[in-house]
């Protein structure tokens, strides 16, 4: 090696080995637990942005925000008398000019701050759809991708006295290698789609905890408790002052505290969704907030909620307002959705296809409705390019790690409609099987899947992943998709020795509401009467599937799609909904409640 050689092998072995210290400084934290009972200030409000297609605002390095000094000083771009757009909400339905936009936005706000010595400041995001790219004063604080699950950044050494400037590029194009990928039935809500929060907390806080039922148990708690901070060992609490309860512990050397007790629980159930007020302590921190308790298993081909049968009666929803064309983002949104799937009779709902706001989540509970939450992990994932398996691992763990203390959620899925057929898809799904009940061991699992053939009226379901899940989750459009090859009561199904319950994950056809032009024969004629038959044959069929142990008809609502071409009946939106756009109920809907009624 000459002198030079030597030097540049100097500087690549130095630049390897800081790059090793200081693994991914730039990658957001998993957002801590429950931010609604933390120390919070809400940055939510009316935000100036640029709008930059072509994305020249990187290179231009907007987050700089020069200030003109010379009286020849000019810059192409500004905040200052910039249009301003809701935060948290979706860009591309606050002006029309956004509409179609699938490219970047730079958001900025200032806000102040009086440094705390002790105290930790954090921001909180609870989605950005789909990469982030936060800076504070000028300075990188970090990147997330994942379009809807929170994240946050400790900014308490970036943060400074008085006014602070936070700049997010954010940007909702496609990615080959996304989660999902670039081809999905939903639109692409660009933008900071939920609410920001900055967070302050004491240096060493509680990040995250686990509070429910050990699998099997109607009266036991194994719990635990993370703190996280510069003082890592002390005294951890949990109190439920209804039941008496008051434990304690110490935490160990990694802040983490277990905890077990019991007690005799009203539990949680779609009747009754008691929630108990639960404080959690420790010698720095207190969080509080309700919590139930319930146990879910299955057992053969039956779910068991509290030790007793249940089959569940749900609906599919995507997290979209119908009737304001928009992304659906608040409480109220959330009341709205959920009272509906109430009418209808359910008592679960699919929150389809990735988590969805955490007001869903929280009101569904309150509400006695269960949830089944999923990572968008949807049809042609590139399973086998190197970063996706990491990016499902982070989705999942960002869901769980909010979600993991909701009763009410009792099924985590995994993916929907992904085939055997793409390279690495079953070792991917079977890898994030086993990772999700280390993560969580009391719920269930489940992987949808649309594999199943379906010649001479007989439906032949089978899938290698399913001997990892405990539901075996199916999506079949009998009726819609696939003609009926014969009577719909005379369809058979066969189940490949899986002792397993199964849930019709999806099924329903398209109708716009009102359209009753054509023959009521024909797809074509996109009426409420053909909707309303393939309803009624699908009822007629499920007394022949066997294990069955729930329904969730796709969809609750009408909802947006770029995919949706038809310029008279979808005109950009899907039509399976139960409920037209402007919340109209169709005549499929009647089958359904009527269906779920007789269901005792
Ligand atoms: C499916 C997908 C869902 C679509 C639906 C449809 O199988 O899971 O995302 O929207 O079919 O309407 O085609």
């Amino acid at each position: 090696m000459n002198k030079i050689q030597k030097v540049v092998f100097c500087l690549l072995i130095g630049f390897s080995m800081s790059m090793l210290l200081n693994a991914n400084p730039l990658i957001a934290q998993t957002a801590m637990t429950n931010v609604a009972s933390r120390h919070t200030t809400s940055l939510n409000g009316m935000w100036p942005v640029m709008i930059d297609p072509t994305d020249v605002g990187e290179w231009r390095q907007v987050w700089k925000e020069p200030v003109a000094v010379r009286k020849t000083d000019f810059f192409e771009y500004s905040f200052e008398g910039a249009t301003l757009l809701r935060v948290p909400g979706d860009f591309n339905t606050q002006m029309p000019e956004l509409t179609y936009l699938e490219g970047t936005v730079w958001y900025k706000k200032a806000f102040t701050c009086e440094k705390k010595t002790g105290k930790r400041l954090f921001i909180h995001f609870g989605a950005v759809n789909y990469v982030a790219d936060v800076y504070l004063n000028g300075r990188k604080t970090g990147s997330h991708e994942g379009g809807f699950t929170p994240f946050q950044f400790d900014i308490t050494d970036q943060v400074k006295n008085g006014e602070n400037n936070l700049v997010v590029k954010v940007n909702n194009k496609r990615l080959k290698n996304g989660i999902p990928g670039v081809g999905y039935d939903w639109f692409n809500y660009g933008g900071i789609t939920r609410d920001v929060n900055l967070i302050e907390t004491n240096d060493s806080y509680i990040d995250d905890y686990f509070i429910q039922l050990k699998k099997h148990s109607l009266n036991e708690v194994g719990a635990w408790v993370k703190i996280k901070g510069s003082h890592l060992s002390q005294q951890v609490s949990i109190l439920i002052p209804e039941l008496g309860i008051h434990i304690n512990t110490m935490s160990n050397n990694d802040g983490l505290a277990r905890l077990q007790f019991k007690s005799g629980f009203k539990l949680w159930s779609p009747s009754s969704p008691k929630l108990y007020k639960v404080i959690v302590q420790s010698e720095t921190d207190t969080v509080t907030e309700e919590i139930g308790f319930r146990s879910i298993e299955t057992k053969g081909p039956k779910i068991l909620l509290n030790g007793k049968h249940v089959f569940l009666k749900g609906v599919n929803i995507h997290e979209e307002n119908p009737i304001k064309a928009a992304k659906a983002l608040s409480d109220s949104d959330a009341l709205q959705l959920l009272t509906w799937a109430k009418e209808l009779g359910c008592n679960l709902v699919r929150l389809a296809h990735y988590p969805h706001n955490e007001y869903m989540v929280r009101m569904a509970e309150k509400m006695g409705i269960m949830v089944w939450d999923e990572i968008p992990v949807y049809q042609h994932i590139e399973f086998s390019t190197p970063g996706v398996s990491g990016k499902m691992s982070t989705m999942l763990q960002e869901m769980i790690k909010r979600d993991r203390n909701r009763c009410g959620v009792i099924i985590w899925s995994l993916a929907n409609e992904t085939y055997t057929t793409t390279p690495g898809r079953d070792k991917a799904l079977i890898d994030i099987s086993k990772e999700c009940r280390q993560l969580d061991s009391t719920r269930l699992i489940t992987t949808v899947t649309c594999n199943q053939g379906y010649e001479n009226n007989n439906v032949n379901v089978w899938d290698p992943i399913f001997n990892y899940y405990d539901i075996i989750s199916v999506n079949e459009y009998i009726g819609w998709y696939a003609p009926w090859q014969g009577k719909p009561e005379a369809t058979t199904w066969k189940l490949v020795n899986y002792d397993k319950p199964v849930i019709l994950s999806e099924f329903g056809g398209e109708a716009l509401y009102g359209s009753k032009v054509g023959p009521t024969d024909e797809a074509n004629s996109w009426s409420e009467e053909y909707q309303e038959q393939i309803y009624k044959d699908q009822t007629e069929m499920f007394k022949n599937v066997p294990n069955l142990a729930g329904l969730c008809p796709w969809i609750l609502a009408d909802f947006r799609s770029l995919s949706r071409l038809q310029p008279v009946y979808q005109k950009g939106w899907n039509r399976k909904g139960l409920l037209s756009d402007k919340g109209e109920k169709k005549k499929a809907w009647f089958v359904m409640k009527k269906y779920y009624e007789n269901i005792k």
